[in-house]
């Protein structure tokens, strides 16, 4: 007879959830469950580094609704604490998996390699990242615990912490009954009277506006998005973190809200709005524009995965999925919503022969160059700024770490993306600064056969930062990054200083997809895209 193991356990688990690739760098405390993910089927993605494993798993969690990352004890675990807050932070179900020292050789507390303090150090510090977390040191209790974390991940979106001892790999489970699902359902009466006060809101309003975000992404709410939407006739603006929750073509799409960094339009058409709905919004720095959005909660219907009011009242236990479907289903009446600021439509690229190329013109070009069969990965700096306003043909197609904003996660989100929906291919966007940080996981891209189109806008350093204030600590070693191809042995790379050359290198790119190619964009240090120019501008006129 067949013995079900903890280790297959947790396997079949994550099998059975979609999941089929698990990214990681081995170690002798992981070694035996790396062992079983290969014999069971998984593709285990060794990456250069931890951190690559982290951002990639966390972009895979983001395409596909869970993502493994699966390492050894300490050395490997603390190296993705930063990745693993990044996905806490917004709300990425990321599986963070550890080996460790057996239980069996706890006894005495032995000085084993790679401890830190005590044994359970690392678990201590995972468990203020995660949104549940557990050590398995017990066969009895490990099939129980494995539900339990990952129930929590489904639940909240948000990465958990599974520590697995090497000698319980091949323990044998004490199989247990499962609990029935853990759906979370709204209070009937609570659902009732808010969508009542809801419906007599939207319906009062001239000019009611959505203004969507990244939990819309999370659950899997974008078609009941689009239905409310065209329903109630209603135009739908996103944040830059919820970017590309709807077709960006979509004729009842305004464009990205983001206070005096957005569009002028786009901010007052959503700041004059009698009615704004802010459906699965995360009230962020970033997302408001660094503080210069103007959004009263005296006109709002804030509805997010933990908490709904209207106006100044709050309602308990009302779920955004049974408030929407609620919505959807109410006699709305249609609203004329006036003229609609659309983004601008995508204007064909002139290339101006010799011309240096800008930060604003690189992003005009690169605008025209989107297709529907490419996912935009911006980094943070003004990789993210210019990128806001690229047109986003479908849903869920931007990825970016808007708010918790580290910088590297764009170069290995591209290989997360790509594994997780080989159909497409990432348009990978990352300043000189952050590419130095995690670009080596372009030798992963490599290795399992992927072909991003890295963009590295060279602006010598921490553009960003100087903006902010100058100093030697923003300059960073300008590399040959157009010859990564030659180190690695692949891929195609580009040097690019004028328009020409830039036309030129993406057509070269597009028609080469048998690998990854690079391009290094040499831009002025002190060059910086629109939106952060509307934010200077704005925040000057204020002061
Ligand atoms: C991991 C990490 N370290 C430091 C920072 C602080 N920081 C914010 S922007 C920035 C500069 C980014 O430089 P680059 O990637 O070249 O983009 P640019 O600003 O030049 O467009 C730094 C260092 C950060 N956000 N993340
Ligand atoms: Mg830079």
């Amino acid at each position: 007879m067949n013995v079900l193991t903890v280790g297959d356990y947790l396997i079949s688990r994550l099998q059975s959830l979609g999941v089929e690739h698990v990214f990681g760098v081995p170690g002798d405390y992981a070694l035996s469950f790396y062992a079983l993910l290969q014999k069971r089927g998984m593709c285990v993605v060794n990456t250069c580094d931890e951190q690559g494993a982290g951002y990639a798993a966390d972009a895979y969690a983001r395409m596909r609704g869970l993502g493994v990352v699966c390492v050894t004890y300490c050395v490997g675990g603390l190296k993705i604490a930063n990745t693993t807050a990044e996905a806490f932070a917004e709300k990425s179900p990321v599986v963070v998996i550890s080996g460790s020292p057996g239980i069996g050789e706890r006894d005495k507390n032995p000085l084993l390699h790679h401890k830190v303090r005590d044994f359970d150090t690392q678990a201590k510090i995972f468990e203020q990242i995660t949104v549940a977390s557990t050590v398995l040191g017990d066969p009895q209790t490990a099939q129980k615990e494995i539900d339990r974390v990952l129930d929590a991940a489904l639940r909240f979106k948000r990465p958990v912490y599974i520590e697995i001892p090497r000698d319980m790999v091949a323990a044998p489970c004490i199989p247990y009954h499962r609990a029935t699902d853990f759906q979370t359902r709204s209070d009937p009466d609570a659902l009732h009277e808010a969508l009542t006060e809801a419906v007599t809101m939207i319906d009062a309003a001239t000019k009611p506006v959505i203004l969507a975000d990244v939990e819309i992404h999370r659950f899997g709410l974008q078609e009941m998005l689009l239905r409310l939407a065209e329903r109630g006739n209603i135009p739908i603006a996103s944040t830059i973190l919820g970017k590309s929750v709807i077709g960006e073509e979509h004729p009842l799409y305004l464009g990205v809200y983001e206070g005096a960094m957005g569009r002028e339009e786009v901010r007052r058409y959503v700041e004059e709005s009698d009615c704004v709905l802010l459906l699965g919004v995360f009230m962020t720095d970033v997302n408001l524009g660094i503080y210069t959005a103007r959004l009263e909660l005296a006109r709002a219907i804030y509805a997010t995965s933990e908490k709904l009011t209207i106006r100044f009242h709050t309602y308990e236990n009302v779920t955004l999925r049974d408030f929407l479907a609620g919505l959807i289903e109410a006699p709305l009446r249609s609203h004329d919503p006036g003229e609609i600021p659309h983004p601008d439509p995508v204007l064909e690229f002139i290339a101006q022969g010799k011309q240096k190329v800008t930060v604003r013109r690189l992003f005009q070009c690169l605008n025209a160059f989107l297709t529907d069969d490419i996912v935009v990965i911006a980094d943070i700096g003004d990789a993210l700024f210019g990128a806001a306003d690229l047109l986003i043909r479908h849903h869920t197609e931007f990825l970016s770490p808007a708010y918790y904003t580290s910088m590297g996660f764009a170069v290995p989100a591209g290989v997360g993306a790509q594994l997780a929906n080989p159909g497409l291919r990432p348009l990978v966007l990352v300043g000189d600064g952050a590419f130095q940080m995690t670009g080596v996981e372009l030798a992963t891209a490599v290795r399992y056969d992927l072909n991003p189109i890295v963009v590295v806008l060279n602006n010598r350093g921490y553009g960003t930062e100087r903006q902010m204030q100058e100093g030697s600590f923003n300059d960073i070693l300008n590399w040959n990054y157009h010859r990564i191809p030659e180190l690695l042995g692949a891929g195609r790379g580009f040097l690019v200083e004028t328009e020409e050359q830039l036309e030129q290198a993406l057509i070269s790119a597009r028609r080469h997809p048998e690998s990854f190619c690079i391009l290094d964009v040499q831009m002025d240090p002190m060059d910086r895209s629109p939106a952060l120019e509307r934010l200077t501008e704005r925040l000057s006129k204020r002061l």
